[in-house]
């Protein structure tokens, strides 16, 4: 009775815009900031009744739009352990997103929390983290969300700040496993567990002491902030940050891991005299990360090192440990347990990097794009890698693992301490540590990247050359309703409009290592295509042909 007229008051106070749909998209709510206010109140619903499910467990609930334009924002949930919104939820977010009136609005909730069971009483209170990038509309979205998690009697809200996307899920996930988890708790780990794996790099690693410096774009957003702070807990490693947001430049503009990925440009800032220098770029919420070099003065051209091939680092790397840590030597029971590693995709990952992965011996399997299906597809390993192109991906790894690893580590540590073996295992553990386990993270992310240039004694160059990528092109069509395109197989076939599958087929055949492939975008009206071929005429060609058969 209470709750029924508190919920429609408080929801009288946000009505929502006319004429607008939204939909709980690839990654959460997004549209222009003016347009979110009811949105984000009833995200802060949505987001003390997902809490009061899972046993009151804490709740995430971030504002952001990441890549966007400055003017743009956005809302997001992370679920108990961290990860996405579970997307058997998802419907009710759009339910609730556009319910016309309050009385819409508390005729959903009534039925949602009858459907799921979702108890209003005689429970601990709905916990919620709230988290926020650097867009000036987030104030005033913050407040919306409080007000609506307020809606919901007993609810507690709980402000972190202006924190980067992955930071907040790290909380969210800390908080549920009763860790501590304030953000200089997020720093410490990430830089112990960063330096122990420093300390283990092998005494002959030639990594060049030049070779030490990186400079990283922080997109004017959070991202940029937050490694200022950090890289004062690091030894061995000199970061200088530029496009931070302080000296004026627009959050995304000309800036950030989305455009220098597309555009395949320097982003601002940056110039002819970084040539040859290792340089990373971050996205708006610092949830994407990629590395780039400038290869001469004489161009803006760069040399992208893309989620692809963080991606094929990582796995060297795991896989080298794994290795070691399965050498004959000891024989004694548990040292025969084969770890299962996995490495997840999306088909627009570059052929080459797939090849390149395979030919290692490794088991890679692909998905739909969108970190829920790379995460949910990667946590079924023992270690799960994912990446998508676009820099956004981490390493998983299972309890049961992590466990296997403590106690091997304790055994091998009490036959020789210091082995070889053991080291391997220490390693492993201190990636756990260091790279985010709720979600992909450009900060964890890059000082992943970084120790293990260190070890292995690679440069900038030296990893480009892993393999080569193969000339892409990606090309948006825009079109009335993209629901007419419907894909499967991890969105490599076109299941509908009928025909378009075979015509696609029929132009890609005609390119030496041709592919393509066409999806709906889970975020614009677009209808994304995606070609490659072996030379950038070709993959241009391919592109604008199908593009052609979507118009
Ligand atoms: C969102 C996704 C990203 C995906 C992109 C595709 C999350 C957190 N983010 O940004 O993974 O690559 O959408 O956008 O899932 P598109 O559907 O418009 O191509
Ligand atoms: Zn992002």
């Amino acid at each position: 009775e209470q709750q029924q007229s508190l919920l429609l008051s408080s929801s009288a106070r946000f009505p929502p815009p006319q004429g607008v749909r939204l939909s709980y998209g690839t990654a959460g709510f997004r549209a222009d900031a003016g347009l979110l206010q009811s949105t984000v109140y009833r995200v802060g619903i949505l987001a003390a009744l997902r809490s009061l499910k899972m046993d009151s467990s804490v709740i995430g609930l971030m504002i952001t739009a990441s890549h966007n334009k400055e003017s743009d924002n956005g809302v997001k949930i992370a679920d108990p352990s961290g990860g996405m919104l579970s997307q058997h939820w998802e419907p009710f977010a759009d339910a609730l997103a556009n319910a016309p009136s309050p009385q819409h609005l508390l005729h959903l909730i009534i039925e949602f929390v009858e459907k799921e069971n979702i108890p209003l009483e005689g429970v601990r209170p709905a916990q919620i983290l709230l988290g926020r990038d650097t867009r000036p509309s987030g104030e005033s979205l913050l407040e919306a969300a409080k007000q609506g998690i307020s809606s919901i009697l007993g609810a507690v809200a709980i402000d972190m700040g202006i924190v980067t996307t992955p930071q907040l899920h790290w909380m969210v996930r800390a908080r549920n496993k009763g860790v501590k988890a304030s953000e200089l708790d997020y720093f410490e780990q990430l830089s112990s567990s960063f330096r122990c794996l420093m300390d283990l790099i092998p005494s002959g690693s030639t990594f060049n002491e030049v070779d030490n410096k990186l400079v990283v774009d922080g997109a004017n957003g959070v991202g940029g902030e937050k490694l200022e702070v950090l890289k004062k807990m690091l030894d061995g490693l000199a970061i200088e940050v530029r496009n931070s947001g302080k000296d004026g430049g627009v959050l995304n503009e000309g800036v950030g891991a989305d455009y220098v990925q597309k555009e395949k440009v320097v982003p601002h800032g940056f110039s002819s005299q970084d040539v040859g220098i290792r340089c990373a770029s971050l996205d708006g919420d610092a949830d994407r990360l990629v590395y780039f070099s400038v290869p001469s003065e004489s161009s803006s051209k760069i040399d992208l090192v893309d989620g692809d091939k963080i991606l094929s680092l990582f796995a060297v790397f795991i896989k080298e440990q794994l290795n070691i840590l399965n050498k004959e030597g000891h024989t004694d029971v548990n040292s025969d347990y084969q770890p299962r590693l996995g490495v997840i995709q999306t088909a627009y990952a570059n052929g080459a990097s797939t090849d390149y992965l395979r030919k290692l011996g490794l088991e890679v399997l692909f998905t739909p794009t969108g970190v829920k299906y790379l995460h949910e597809k990667a946590a079924e390993y023992d270690i799960g890698i994912y990446f998508e192109a676009n820099g956004h991906g981490t390493i998983v790894f299972s309890e049961s693992f992590l466990c296997w690893l403590e106690s091997r580590n304790n055994e091998l540590s009490s036959i020789v301490k210091g082995s070889e073996q053991q080291k391997a295992a220490l390693r492993l553990l201190a990636v756990s540590k260091l790279i985010n386990q709720a979600v992909g993270d450009a900060l964890s992310g890059l000082l992943l990247v970084e120790v293990i240039l260190q070890h292995m004694g690679w440069s900038i160059h030296r990893w480009t050359e892993l393999y080569r990528d193969l000339p892409s092109r990606q090309l948006k069509v825009k079109v009335v309703d993209r629901t007419a395109v419907v894909t499967a197989n991890a969105e490599t076939v076109a299941v509908r409009p009928p025909g378009i599958q075979e015509a696609i087929n029929a132009e890609t055949a005609k390119h030496p290592q041709g592919r393509s492939f066409i999806r709906p975008s889970g975020t614009e009206d677009v209808i994304r295509v995606y070609a490659e071929a072996s030379t950038q005429e070709a993959a241009d060609s391919l592109a604008n042909s199908v593009a052609k058969l979507v118009d």
